[in-house]
């Protein structure tokens, strides 16, 4: 039976949820049968039957799962003979550290970095609700966020040195060989960035560059292959 998965539309079919690309993630992983369905950052009627304000939202026959962490949960305890998300207990439990580390630090260095070019990237009839909710939030207008960025960027680089160094002691993927949940995570909010804003976040000697462009490659290009702003080196 093919999953449903709930995720935003922005402009020109830019698709800009990060925790949606988590879980859109996790999905190819486990080579499941998905239909991702684009719905409007303000359109909460089509998401209500699952009680949630939020995408994603993910539907594989009668279970319904409103958050990209219980999605992957579910997923691996769903489908144990599919490509592992976590491999084992211990592996989730590692990777909820990367999940929120990534939720408090990560996303919180990128954010400012984009957050005036996301409204761009939202869909027209978004961009109200959306300047709104995040200028509550910021507790600034969002063309105030993201001024100064270029001086801010290495913020993101200090931030992702503990993956950095990770990567220079040999491993491909933050999990190790091979690509896993805490990939996807980390992952999504750079495929955030790219979908959302031409800024330059990465150098192109930086090995999170090279990890990203791995990333961007599984699955014949499954996450490169989406509407973005394209420029080299970020
Ligand atoms: N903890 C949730 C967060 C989901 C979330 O915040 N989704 C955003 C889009 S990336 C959303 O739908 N926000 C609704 C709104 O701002 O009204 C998860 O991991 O799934």
């Amino acid at each position: 039976m093919t999953i449903k998965l709930y995720e935003l539309l922005g402009n020109e079919d830019r698709r800009y949820s990060q925790f949606s690309w988590r879980a859109k993630m996790a999905l190819v992983h486990k080579g499941a049968d998905f239909e991702a369905i684009p719905l409007l950052l303000t359109d909460k009627e089509t998401i209500a039957f699952a009680n949630a304000t939020s995408v994603p939202v993910m539907v594989d026959g009668g279970i319904v799962k409103t958050d990209s962490w219980d999605i992957a949960v579910y997923l691996d305890e769903a489908y144990p003979d599919a490509p592992s998300l976590f491999g084992g207990s211990i592996g989730e439990g590692v990777t909820r550290v990367i999940n929120s580390w990534c939720d408090r630090a990560v996303n919180i260095a990128i954010g400012p970095l984009i957050a005036r070019d996301v409204l761009d990237a939202a869909h027209p009839e978004d961009r109200d609700y959306f300047r709104e909710s995040m200028e509550k939030m910021y507790k600034r207008t969002l063309e105030q966020v993201q001024e100064g960025r270029e001086d801010r960027v290495i913020n993101l680089y200090r931030t992702m040195d503990p993956v950095r160094t990770a990567l220079r002691k040999g491993q491909s993927f933050i999990c190790g060989d091979g690509p896993g949940y805490a990939d996807f995570v980390v992952f999504s909010q750079f495929q955030w960035a790219r979908v959302t804003s031409p800024f330059q976040l990465l150098a192109a000697d930086d090995p999170v560059f090279d990890w990203r462009e791995r990333m961007l490659d599984l699955h014949d290009g499954f996450a490169r292959n989406t509407a973005c702003y394209e420029v080299s080196g970020r």
